[in-house]
């Protein structure tokens, strides 16, 4: 008999409330919220259409205009404010990202924790906006750049993280002096309203915050079209698959928007001879089984060398055998459900594909656990002759494919070898392997680590791959700038006119 698990649904509603979520926000009929770890339904969503969606644009255009003029400081404080907001609400937040998610408790309350580790970044950079003095050529001149806020910022975000990657880019969106228009996964709409509430909050004490600064929208394609076609929106930050991102791309292009795109990845691990094996199995198992296998930095590819093949895999498999596997609510749970059937289904099917090449698959397969909605699945660890078939792609479930190599120019190879190129990482000892690892001629992603995994990313430092994965950079380092257009000033304070590069024109 699979344990009962209690409803999450007066939880939920209980926590929405108490974060202040209008009653308005919910429908007699629109969008169903559901909890992956019963499958119930939690709420009905009243749903945004085109001309709502249209509407709520409009707002944060006129929100925009007067928040562009608040200095850049002042600006932080805002963000400061939320950041506090945040700390308030963290146990809440983080549960009903559990709920909505389907993460265990302490990746629910780490997410928020990411939200607010943005929201102190994003304040210190609110007094560093920096443009550069230029040295000019001509005399009695001077030249500088200038960044100025950029307009409406389309945020559309996806369910694995359905509330940090909003944040960040919405923070550093906010102090760059631009209005946000979200629209969440339509998986998990409940902790958007939630953050929305929060940030209502926020704004309160703020006093001066122009309404529409910032929008969430909810609903499914039709107003995430519409956030992407309209001329008022100068920028969107879109975050999910590769296959969304070749829609949302193009479209963008095409009025000359600016994309930030985050989409697949499908990313590996080099395990080397001289690895610290103890150390690799534990950063393998939290990058492979770590939220259910459902963060675009999860580990998916590993390949071993054949001296420490039979020391390390037969390991794993262990502990794949033995992960606790639940309810994510549960002190001791590592895996908690898939988000749906659709999740459940895509990893069957990888799993079936596999063992037709010749695979060895150790796990897998659906747990009884949370009702006939609730999609649980044991961690799979595939032993592959090659890296071939499914093992390509990104297949949004706890998949880990390893390969066996022997040469180390091989195994980069085949590292490099997909389409996607968000993160990647070594385990090694040796300072030659490591070095050449992050080298231009080693891991071609955005992400490239020494001997910690893939995924859980700090916000620190820019985030983003290349290739399929989009191009985009979020978060730290000088992410920021994608949020502001610059301006070249050339300033003369002299009395003649001399021209650049001596061209003269005496009329
Ligand atoms: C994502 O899965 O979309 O690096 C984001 C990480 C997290 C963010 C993942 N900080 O795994």
């Amino acid at each position: 008999m699979p344990a009962a698990i209690p409803t999450v649904k007066d939880e939920a509603l209980a926590i929405l409330k108490g974060l202040g979520v209008a009653d308005s926000a919910y429908a007699a009929s629109g969008l169903d919220a559901r909890s992956p770890i019963t499958g119930e339904t939690v709420a009905v969503l009243r749903e945004d259409d085109r001309a709502s969606t249209a509407a709520a644009i409009g707002r944060a255009d006129e929100a925009f205009k007067v928040w562009r003029s608040v200095p850049a400081p002042r600006r932080g404080e805002l963000v400061r404010l939320l950041g506090e907001e945040l700390r308030a609400a963290k146990a809440d937040l983080g549960r009903l990202v559990t709920i909505e998610a389907g993460k265990i408790t302490s990746e629910g309350l780490g997410e928020v924790q990411e939200m607010i580790d943005i929201c102190d970044f994003a304040v210190g950079l609110s007094r560093q906006l920096y443009g550069l003095t230029i040295a000019t050529e001509r005399p009695d001149h001077r030249m500088m750049e200038t960044w100025h806020p950029l307009g409406v910022c389309g945020v559309i975000s996806a369910f694995n993280f359905p509330v940090a990657v909003w944040s960040w880019n919405a923070a550093l969106a906010f102090v760059c002096g631009d209005s946000v228009v979200w629209k969440p996964s339509e998986k998990t709409p409940l902790t958007a309203l939630a953050v929305a509430a929060i940030f209502n909050r926020a704004a309160k004490r703020f006093g001066e915050v122009p309404a529409g600064l910032l929008e969430v929208i909810v609903g499914g394609r039709e107003a995430g079209e519409a956030l992407v076609e309209d001329a008022r929106v100068p920028i969107v930050s879109a975050t999910g698959s590769t296959a969304m991102g070749r829609k949302v791309g193009p479209k963008l292009a095409e009025r000359f928007a600016r994309a930030i795109l985050e989409l697949g990845g499908n990313n590996a691990a080099i395990v080397a001879p001289t690895a610290d094996l103890d150390l690799a199995l534990r950063g393998i198992a939290f990058a492979a089984m770590g939220t259910a296998g459902q963060r675009c930095t999860t580990l998916r590819r590993l390949f071993v060398h054949d001296s420490v093949y039979d020391a390390l895999v037969p390991r794993l498999a262990k502990v794949y055998a033995t992960v606790s596997i639940g309810d994510p609510r549960t002190a001791g749970t590592l895996v908690g459900p898939l988000i749906d059937k659709a999740a459940f289904d895509g990893m069957e099917k990888a799993l079936a594909e596999v063992t037709a090449l010749g695979a060895t698959v150790h796990g897998g397969g659906r747990r009884e656990i949370g009702g006939a909605d609730a999609w649980y699945a044991a961690p799979a660890l595939v032993e592959m002759p090659s890296q071939a078939g499914p093992m390509l792609h990104e297949t949004f479930a706890p998949i880990l494919y390893v390969v066996r190599y022997t040469d180390f120019d091989d195994a980069l190879a085949l590292h490099n070898a997909v389409g996607a190129g968000l993160s990647s990482s070594i385990f090694t000892l040796d300072l030659r392997e490591a070095e050449r690892f992050v080298s231009v001629a080693g891991s071609d992603c955005g992400i490239a680590n020494v001997n910690i995994g893939p995924s859980g990313a700090e916000i620190g430092g820019a985030f983003g791959g290349e290739k399929e994965t989009g191009g985009g950079r979020e978060a730290g380092s000088d992410a920021w700038k994608a949020y502001m257009r610059r301006a070249t000033n050339t300033i003369n304070y002299g009395t003649t006119l001399p021209l650049a590069q001596g061209v003269t024109f005496d009329v």
